[in-house]
């Protein structure tokens, strides 16, 4: 329960509802949304509604405030679930990681970054330079991925675009000593394609930055300061970016620019690999520019003077570049010849071009950052365990008009953490309790196993028809995807389309699936899954930039070294490597002590004053949180082992100290609950001892801290010879 806090901003923790029920529940969430308290707890969970406004809560000053104290000492606040799993982490030497879940612009990246300010503000008193180094490499990182990884949608004008897992390594004195970074699928269709009001990756508009109100055609045209090395070309119009217009009010592209230069530089980028990115930049808006049209049999390139362009970009020569957007080489049997493309073949390579060239990009990017935050120098032999806080800050479920592959994958990794959530949270517990026998009256919930089934299943599942779709040689089409589904899923309770309810209107025929998802029906158009499935990449283009004389780029392409009659193997389609990741993903937040932030999004219109009661609702729902109250307010906060719980508090009690002649550990713990006078708080099961509330704990921490004093006096006077 945390203290502090005076009711009339409502209850700080759920948990101390007067009934549990949604009313209720909402009742507290509004009326602290409205006095600006925008965290509240269940137990240990932190409940975030977004407030849409700068809030004067992230200071030194707070972060003083929360730093060393228990949960409950304070209001609520991310700062304390951060210095829990921090804490966590230094006590018992375990790995920890902090979940961060809610839909798109719920605020889950905001969250991830005050965690680890807070982190790296609390850690290192002894100013080590090494460790500053890395935590202002850590901190600087997020402005760098946010620059190529993030940018506007309809729901965040700055929604992560990619999944984010970063571990931070702590040594034993607790402090950082380096990290890692895990990305997962980067939306790259977003370099070729946006919807209607939204906006390709910010690195676009901030490396061609507006500046003075300039256009990009200027820019572009009489070249820049900041980006000589397009200071050459001339373009008129931009296919792949039409949102090329003055920046958002919400976004200073000017300023982030100056901001992530600096970061790149600060992490070691050289000045040759920041050329080589905004080179890489470059060409990915000029290819969207060139054309392809036919003359007699022969396909050709409209506008060859972009190719020119191109070719100074990649370092290459100009005929290179054209070759491998008209050929494509072919092995058959023993013989070796260049198939000439269609226009629609041409153009289909150009785009996939464009994305794998930022995609590769941006792996290499945080592969760099990677090299230079790595623990280095560390030996766990001589300096003890190093231990891990993970933070996940993925992006969030997502519901758009149109939905395509992205948006599946993005919400099938939503149902994936939900997934971990109910296992750790409700289920694990629960069960815990009956093996334990301790009294317990089983709390219901919506368990979404089986659309992560759905999804996932092999043979059956999803992403298995999809991949079956796709190994099928000749004219593959998405059409036949559908078919398949709908042949293999039509029982299934989360799964329809027109086909299978030819009354639903809102289905068109051969295009849509809907799936009835834990957080709501999303309706997928089946419109490009195979193709980005697949994700073809002709192996002409990475031979093309593999070839490059400029070093940073080859080095991106590693694989282009293959000769065509080298390269056999079929690569693993999109599907099956985003699943094998969440898979491990799952598997490693699994083993390690989870703290979790629930984000909530108030509204739809980035109001700071608006709490929207069915959105908000709709979202208490979905996550589950209700239930989270009810397992945690009928349970239990910590749970030990009879004999770890001896031997950590057995001095506070004269029956036990130092050792307890009674039958068994059981027998002696009840003795020292009872002397201590918190048996109305505790339960015994078969192994372990139950402590409802975290302050009985505290309590017998703080008389275990007397004791431990007091033997110490004690001891030292009987050295000196005092006593
Ligand atoms: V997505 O799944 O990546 O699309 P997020 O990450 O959940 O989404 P984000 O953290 O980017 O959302 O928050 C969206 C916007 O809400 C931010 O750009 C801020 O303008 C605003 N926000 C979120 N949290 C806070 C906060 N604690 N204080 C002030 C906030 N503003
Ligand atoms: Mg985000």
């Amino acid at each position: 329960m945390a203290e502090h806090e005076s009711l009339e901003f409502g209850k700080a923790d759920f948990v101390l509802l007067d009934s549990v029920s949604l009313e209720e529940f909402m009742a507290n969430l509004k009326l602290r949304f409205e006095k600006g308290r925008i965290y509240t707890y269940i137990g240990e969970v932190v409940v975030s509604v977004n407030p849409y406004r700068a809030m004067n809560i992230y200071g030194r000053d707070t972060i003083e405030q929360y730093k060393g104290r228990e949960l409950y000492e304070r209001p609520p606040h991310l700062f304390a679930i951060a210095d829990a799993a921090y804490k966590a982490m230094k006590r018992r030497n375990k790995d920890t990681c902090i979940v961060i879940s809610g839909e798109s612009g719920a605020g889950k990246t905001e969250a991830s970054k005050y965690i680890m300010q807070y982190i790296a503000a609390i850690t290192n008193p002894g100013q080590r330079a090494e460790v500053e180094r890395v935590k202002n490499m850590l901190l600087k990182s997020n402005c760098v991925l946010e620059a190529f990884g993030n940018a506007k949608t309809k729901r965040n004008d700055n929604s992560s675009r990619f999944g984010k897992y970063m571990d931070i390594n702590f040594d034993f004195k607790g402090d950082p000593i380096g990290g890692h970074i895990n990305n997962y699928l980067l939306e790259k269709s977003r370099v070729i394609f946006q919807q209607e009001g939204e906006r390709s990756f910010h690195s676009f508009y901030q490396v061609f930055l507006l500046q003075n109100g300039q256009n990009v055609e200027r820019v572009l045209c009489e070249g820049n300061r900041n980006v000589p090395v397009v200071s050459n070309l001339i373009v008129l119009l931009i296919h792949f970016v039409p949102s090329f217009s003055p920046s958002q009010s919400s976004i200073n592209d000017g300023a982030d620019f100056k901001a992530v230069a600096d970061a790149m530089k600060v992490i070691g980028f050289t000045p040759d690999e920041i050329q080589t990115v905004y080179k890489v930049l470059a060409t990915i808006l000029h290819l969207g520019n060139l054309t392809f049209g036919v003359d007699g049999d022969t396909t050709l390139i409209e506008n060859s003077k972009v190719v020119a362009v191109i070719g100074d970009l990649l370092a290459t020569k100009e005929e290179n570049v054209e070759k491998a957007l008209l050929y494509r080489t072919v092995a058959t049997g023993r013989d070796v010849i260049d198939k000439q493309h269609t226009t629609q073949e041409a153009s289909y390579g150009r785009d996939a071009l464009a994305k794998a060239m930022y995609e590769r990009m941006f792996c290499w990017i945080v592969g760099r950052i990677n090299d230079v935050i790595e623990v280095k120098n560390y030996d766990a032999k001589v300096h003890g365990k190093n231990t891990v806080i993970g933070v996940l800050d993925i992006y969030g479920f997502e519901i758009f008009q149109n939905n395509s592959f992205e948006q599946f994958c993005i919400n099938y990794c939503n149902e994936k953490l939900q997934q971990l959530f109910i296992q750790l949270v409700l289920r694990q517990e629960q069960e815990e309790y009956q093996r334990e026998g301790i009294p317990w009256k089983h709390i219901d919930y919506f368990n979404n196993q089986i659309i992560v089934d759905l999804v996932e299943l092999q043979h059956k599942g999803i992403f298995s028809v999809l991949d079956e779709a796709c190994m099928n040689v000749g004219k593959v089409t998405d059409e036949v995807f559908l078919q398949g589904l709908n042949s293999k899923l039509a029982k299934h309770a989360h799964y329809t389309s027109r086909k299978l309810s030819p009354t639903d209107k809102s289905l068109e025929f051969d295009r849509d699936f809907r799936i009835r998802h834990y957080a709501g029906d999303v309706v997928y158009s089946v419109v490009g899954f195979i193709d980005k499935n697949k994700d073809t990449l002709f192996q002409d283009f990475k031979r093309l930039l593999y070839n490059s004389s400029n070093p940073v780029l080859k080095m991106m392409w590693p694989e282009g070294k293959l000769s065509i009659t080298e390269v056999t193997k079929r690569p693993l389609t999109a599907a099956t490597l985003f699943k094998n990741s969440m898979i491990a993903l799952v598997e490693n937040l699994a083993c390690k002590e989870p703290y979790y932030v629930r984000c909530i999004k108030p509204n739809d219109v980035k109001s700071p004053l608006l709490f929207e009661h069915e959105r908000c609702r709709h979202q208490v729902e979905y996550l589950g949180l209700l239930e989270n109250v009810r397992v945690r307010r009928a349970g239990f906060a910590n749970r030990q082992e009879y004999p770890r719980f001896l031997q950590r508090y057995k001095m506070i009690s004269e029956f036990t100290w130092p050792n307890h002649d009674l039958p068994s550990d059981k027998e002696a713990v009840k003795r020292l609950v009872q002397g201590c006078g918190f048996e109305h708080d505790v339960a015994y099961g078969k192994t372990k001892v139950f402590v409802r509330t975290p302050r009985t704990l505290f309590c017998l921490e703080e008389q275990r801290d007397e004791m431990v004093g007091r033997i110490v006096l004690f001891l030292q006077k009987v050295w000196r010879g005092t006593i």
